[in-house]
């Protein structure tokens, strides 16, 4: 009988995702309690996505291949999570012409200042869309995804305006 696989052989493999509009993809494990915000944005839209953690620093080679591959599948539009010296949205924009939106983690040491200027400043012709730092910026890059992709699909269209009213709706006249 195969042995169950232990969390870290779990973490080896990717779940690969047949066609995948969305590629999300973390430099490190650690960057997952953010970057969960957003494929479970993702998730309620209704779009396909498929999440990997590959570091542009510790791991380019298996980044390049995955990049790649994903675009393959049918990705349009990517995601990249990273801190510190964050060089991965970067990464990824040189490596495909799919706009690429970068989630700037929070540090201990500068508060996320040091992986959003990482980001954001891309020499001219490589663009990324930066967006704030933390939760809600990984939030935001997942429906700036849905936003784009909405142009071209009119059922991503309609969850994107679904989740603008049922947002609106959610919103209390006093606290309670
Ligand atoms: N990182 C990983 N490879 C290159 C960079 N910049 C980032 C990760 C994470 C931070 O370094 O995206 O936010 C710390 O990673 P770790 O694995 O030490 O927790």
């Amino acid at each position: 009988m195969a042995k169950k696989p232990t969390p870290k052989q779990k973490r080896k493999t990717i779940k690969k995702i047949k066609h995948p509009l969305v590629g999300i993809v973390m430099g490190s494990q650690s960057d997952w309690e953010t970057m969960r915000h957003a494929a479970e944005t993702l998730k309620k839209l209704g779009i396909p996505n498929e999440v990997a953690v590959h570091s542009a620093h510790r791991t380019p080679d298996r980044l390049i291949d995955w990049i790649k591959n994903v675009e393959e599948r049918g990705a349009q539009v990517f995601i990249a999570g990273a801190g510190m010296a964050a060089a991965l949205p970067g990464v990824v924009a040189a490596m495909t012409a799919k706009p690429v939106f970068g989630c700037p983690m929070e540090t201990r040491v500068m508060g996320g200042m040091d992986s959003l200027l990482s980001m954001v400043q891309m020499p001219g012709g490589i663009p990324v869309g930066v967006l704030a730092v933390g939760r809600a910026g990984a939030i935001n890059a997942a429906l700036l995804s849905a936003a784009v992709l909405a142009l071209g699909d009119t059922k991503i269209a309609k969850a994107v305006e679904k989740f603008r009213v049922d947002q609106t709706k959610a919103v209390p006249l006093t606290p309670e």
